[in-house]
């Protein structure tokens, strides 16, 4: 078999993975719009692709009810030694997980075609992009990976005859025997599911699902857990973040990063509309940054992505107006509910619940059934070229530069509004200290309390300690450019379950302080956890929020702290000598001063 690339390290690659899978058939994807729409009518044929009649080239898909998220308790990191994946990492020697797959893969793209996808995280040719290469047999992820990465011949042509690529294999487990049926979504038991990275050789092994981050390879995968690794040995950062440029009504630009665990605000974030006359947002990414030191020593970030892989529900034209326009074209929809009218639905949506529907699991649905309609990991996949406030330098090889970063989670208690770090240490220990209520962002229970530093908990691709480590050396190389830090909290709730501030559109208040802190034009006040908005610091003009919510928001309760401070302890002793003696030194200093007044 002679194949299409000059690239001999490439070919070699998909040769072996085709003797091993034993595909029908080998095709190398060229990125082209008849490439997508040919897999996409395929599908559509097969009934696996509904098309949306109101949406121009739109399509929902309903993935097999057992594989709806990441699975993060089968994924794996998987180095020489188990102490360099870390404690927050499930480990497998790679000798041993890699018998256990290649078992696995032998054989099993039986009766299925065998995609090569080429690809670019970040522009081609950014001196911050990097090379991939998906093999899939999965036309799902294919044209997936049209929208969410640059695919194609032009990354090809990037690669030239000796450029570098990071292997990533993905099967999704369903051998094919002859004359044997397909199924609408086929995927593997979760058992033999296993999303696996070598960051000593810059590999990824996926096996068994065809949801989200488990397949599309680029996006936690590499971008995250491999790139994370690389950025490390490299000097550089690959964060779990989205961005944005924030225009004050005097003309001045912030850009800011923001890492939130998933399903806890990037995307809606990263479209802000300012409720705040005068003040612009544009959009630059919603998921992962990569950021790397300029020539003039400030942070650079570009969009590791093209296109939004963003949670569906509570997306509407209130929350996030400028999601729902971008999807309205050219998106796949996953697990979504599908209206009588052939259009999608989800909770939140902003329309009534219609009186019938089909659920994500293709049952009829009524509103009175008790069970949400759409799944709670329900997904749009859209180009980012397609949301009005796309930032005309989203693309910009050179990336933007950094001025603030902000942190945070989701709490319904305990943790204010925001938070400005004392400095970048204190801010790397914020960071570090994280803590969220888990999501149906992953397979598992939602709502538990979980610490979740830098949002990376999920996507930290070797031992967290040296990743704090890591941070605190780019703080000290980036000196006096570094970025201010922040965290913030959207999901403080009343002792009755309510909202405490109403967050979206009105969240640029916060934005705007930051901004001026930045500045020296605002107020703060110094608390044990750090400096919040002083009672008059935040432009509540024309808001009107009750004023005993502000206080409760802006309140730092020592005594629920104190309370706190036993689980910061045992997180940060997980990782045991490792830990950076700088990030002990903070837990012992945050507990003096909770301790004694002042
Ligand atoms: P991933 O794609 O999983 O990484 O998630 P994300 O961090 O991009 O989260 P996203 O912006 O999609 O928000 C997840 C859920 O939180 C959605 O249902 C949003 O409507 C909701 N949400 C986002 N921002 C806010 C906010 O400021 N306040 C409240 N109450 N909910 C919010
Ligand atoms: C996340 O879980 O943080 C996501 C969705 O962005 S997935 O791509 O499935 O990881
Ligand atoms: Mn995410």
């Amino acid at each position: 078999m002679t194949y299409p690339v000059k690239n001999r390290r490439l070919a070699q690659w998909v040769q072996e993975v085709a003797a091993l899978c034993q595909p029908a058939a080998v095709y190398w994807c060229d990125g082209s719009r008849l490439e997508y729409d040919r897999l996409m009518a395929q599908m559509a044929a097969a009934g696996n692709a509904i098309p949306l009649p109101r949406r121009p080239n739109s399509f929902l898909f309903r993935s097999d009810p057992s594989d709806v998220a990441r699975v993060e308790a089968r994924t794996f990191i998987s180095t020489s030694s188990r102490d360099d994946a870390g404690p927050t990492n499930n480990w497998v020697a790679p000798d041993d997980l890699k018998r256990t797959m290649l078992d696995l893969y032998r054989g099993c793209m039986a009766g299925r075609t065998m995609f090569v996808i080429p690809f670019s995280m970040g522009p081609i040719g950014s001196p911050i992009a990097k090379i991939g290469v998906e093999i899939s047999d999965s036309p799902y992820v294919v044209c997936n990976m049209h929208i969410m990465t640059r695919v194609g011949t032009r990354v090809l042509e990037a690669l030239g005859a000796d450029g570098q690529f990071v292997p990533c294999l993905h099967s999704v487990g369903a051998a094919l025997a002859p004359g044997q049926a397909d199924v609408s979504w086929p995927c593997a038991p979760m058992a033999q599911k296993y999303i696996s990275h070598f960051p000593e050789e810059d590999l990824i092994w996926s096996y068994g699902s065809g949801y989200g981050g488990n397949a599309l390879l680029g996006k936690k995968c590499f971008a995250l857990r491999i790139a994370s690794a690389m950025a490390r040995r490299e000097g550089w950062l690959a964060e779990h973040m989205l961005i944005l440029r924030l225009t004050s009504p005097a003309g001045r630009r912030y850009h800011i990063a923001g890492a939130f665990p998933s399903a806890c605000g990037k995307t809606n974030l990263a479209m802000i509309q300012p409720t705040l006359p005068g003040w612009r947002a544009e959009c630059i990414g919603d998921d992962i940054a990569w950021m790397k030191i300029g020539p003039d020593g400030r942070l650079y970030a570009i969009n590791a992505e093209a296109g939004f892989f963003g949670v569906a529900p509570g997306t509407s034209n209130r929350t996030n107006p400028m999601a729902a326009a971008t999807v309205r074209a050219n998106t796949i929809f996953t697990n979504c509910a599908l209206t009588d009218d052939g259009d999608v639905w989800w909770e939140g949506i902003g329309s009534p619940a219609p009186a019938h529907a089909v659920d994500w699991r293709g049952r009829d649905w009524s509103p009175g059934r008790g069970e949400p309609a759409a799944h709670a990991n329900a997904r749009f996949t859209a180009p980012a070229a397609q949301c009005p406030v796309i930032s005309p330098d989203w693309e910009r090889p050179e990336g933007v530069p950094i001025d603030i970063f902000i942190f945070g989670g989701r709490r319904a208690g305990v943790v204010p509004l925001a938070t400005e770090a004392f400095d970048w240490e204190h801010g790397v220990f914020l960071a570090a200290t994280a803590s969220s209520e888990t999501t149906a962002a992953n397979i598992g229970a939602v709502g538990n309390l979980r610490r979740d530093p830098f949002a990376m908990q999920p996507f930290c691709g070797y031992n967290m300690a040296d990743y704090f480590g890591h941070w605190l050396a780019m703080g000290e190389r980036l000196g006096p450019h570094a970025p201010r830090i922040f965290y913030v909290n959207w999901f403080r709730k009343s002792a009755d379950g309510k909202w405490l501030w109403p967050g979206y559109g009105e969240n640029s208040r916060v934005l705007k302080w930051m901004c001026e802190r930045v500045d020296a034009a605002a107020e703060a006040q110094a608390t044990p956890i750090g400096y919040l908005p002083a009672a008059d610091a935040l432009d509540l003009g024309g808001f009107a929020i009750p004023a005993e919510n502000l206080t409760e928001l802006l309140r730092v309760d020592r005594q629920a702290w104190l309370a706190e401070l036993p689980d910061i302890e045992r997180h940060l002793a997980r990782f045991g000598a490792r830990l950076p003696v700088r990030m002990s030194e903070q837990v012992r200093r945050l507990r003096e001063r909770l301790e004694t007044d002042r």
